[in-house]
């Protein structure tokens, strides 16, 4: 899909979303955060920090036409989903998962980093076959029509996988994992209990990063031995997509079992007008490092694995960092904001630029995003051959993994574990 094309499917999609708000309000079928939220964090939440939810099958696509066959969870009363639901708690309050499996096969759920949890009212702990060998790292679900219940109170705020404990290489590999953000208890706008770790609510994203081999997920589609020898990713996902979904909104019409984007739009910092920053919490569900790496700023990594990075005194540990290394299993929460470090204006700071050739910027075709201009906020003259997608000089980043085969599709550049961060004016642009 053209850069254009997809622009104004967004806008359709953003006025969709507009619409079926009213249209929940009316009948209350989708809650606020389901409905509303085309761009950031979609959480699953209640005040019971109750939820329910189905291991089941289903297919995604990918970028180059593919469909993949997966196992994921999703919340009960929906259909299948890939990664599972964003579940967001409040640290110190209980939290209950239920577990109902579909699959022809036993699973569960593990909590990493989740103390004193409970699997049906026992210590959730490994099972053993009687042979005395290991069958799941916790009790799990039957095949076909299993359930089990998972309670326990989460401690440190901050970001956890929750993922499958259950031949974990192969059921992790289909898809069963998804993101728990426990928020500190009065301080949802914070990612832990240190007030210099407050963000913008309305500009928190989750990086749920995962890999495909999609020969395995044919052999488990037909019921064929997984040969872990010929093991060979091809598929690389943010939150369930590859570049150019992820730009997507969230539950875009024509991405029905991908429904979490992971397209950052935040606005010039500003002391005073725009104080504070997005946060963006990074999760690897995979096999092997992935090294994200968002152009155009640093990030300041606050947590890692939910744990606060500050010393026994209390000391800010926390530090700034181009390329995140996000390693299997591990989760890391960082600070993002764009600062004008160097006062550019036109007018009375003008900085001699070298207007990039626009081919240099063109992304598909005739199209671009580039404004023609180095000021935020301007937007200069473009040939008449090319199509601009810039509104009103606002500035696009890429943010990619960094080990270049993770940012393909089927080898096939650009794509994969790609996204863009977009940096609008401090006026904001057009009603953003
Ligand atoms: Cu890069």
């Amino acid at each position: 899909m053209s850069p254009a094309l997809r622009v104004s499917t967004r806008r359709l999609a953003v006025a969709a979303t507009v619409l079926a708000v009213a249209l929940a309000a009316s009948v209350a079928t989708l809650r606020p955060a389901e409905a509303a939220t085309s761009e950031g964090l979609a959480c699953d939440s209640n005040a019971q920090q109750t939820f329910s939810l189905t291991a089941r099958d289903g297919y995604i696509s990918t970028p180059d036409g593919n469909s993949i066959y997966m196992w994921s969870y999703s919340n009960s009363s929906r259909g299948f989903q890939l990664p599972g639901p964003t579940l967001c708690v409040t640290a110190g309050l209980p939290v209950t998962v239920i577990l109902h499996n579909t699959l022809p096969e036993a699973t569960s759920i593990v909590f990493p980093g989740q103390k004193n949890v409970k699997a049906n009212g026992n210590p959730a702990q490994p099972q053993l076959d009687p042979g005395g060998s290991l069958t799941s790292l916790v009790q799990g679900a039957e095949a076909r029509n299993g359930s089990v219940t998972y309670t326990f109170t989460p401690g440190s705020p901050g970001t956890y996988l929750y993922e499958s404990g259950t031949d974990a290489n192969k059921q992790l590999q289909m898809g069963l994992y998804g993101a728990l953000v426990v928020r500190p208890s009065g301080h949802p706008d914070q990612v832990n209990d240190r007030a210099d770790s407050v963000f913008s609510p309305a500009h928190e994203y989750v990086f749920l990063l995962s890999e495909i081999d999609p020969d395995l997920h044919l052999a488990v589609e037909r019921s064929q031995p997984v040969r872990w020898a010929t093991f060979h990713p091809r598929y690389y996902l943010i939150n369930g997509r590859s570049m150019p979904d992820t730009l997507a909104p969230n539950y875009a019409s024509w991405l029905p079992n991908q429904p979490y984007g992971a397209f950052v739009h935040i606005r010039q910092w500003d002391a005073t007008s725009n104080p504070l920053p997005a946060v963006i919490r990074y999760l690897n569900a995979g096999t092997v490092n992935y090294p994200f790496h968002p152009h155009g700023s640093d990030e300041r990594v606050v947590n890692k694995d939910g744990r606060t990075l500050a010393g026994p005194a209390g000391q800010d540990l926390s530090y700034e960092k181009f390329d995140l290394d996000v390693q299997p299993g591990q989760t890391v929460d960082a600070l993002m904001d764009w600062r004008d470090v160097e006062q550019w204006d036109a007018a009375t700071n003008p900085i001699p630029t070298q207007i990039p050739a626009i081919t240099d910027q063109l992304l598909v075709g005739t199209d671009t995003w580039f404004s023609e201009s180095p000021y935020l906020g301007t937007k200069n003259a473009l040939p008449p051959t090319i199509t601009s997608n810039n509104e009103c000089g606002e500035y696009y980043h890429i943010a990619h993994s960094h080990a270049l085969q993770q940012a393909t599709n089927y080898g096939a550049t650009f794509g994969g574990m790609m996204t863009v961060f977009r940096i609008d004016p401090l006026a904001g642009c057009l009603a953003k």
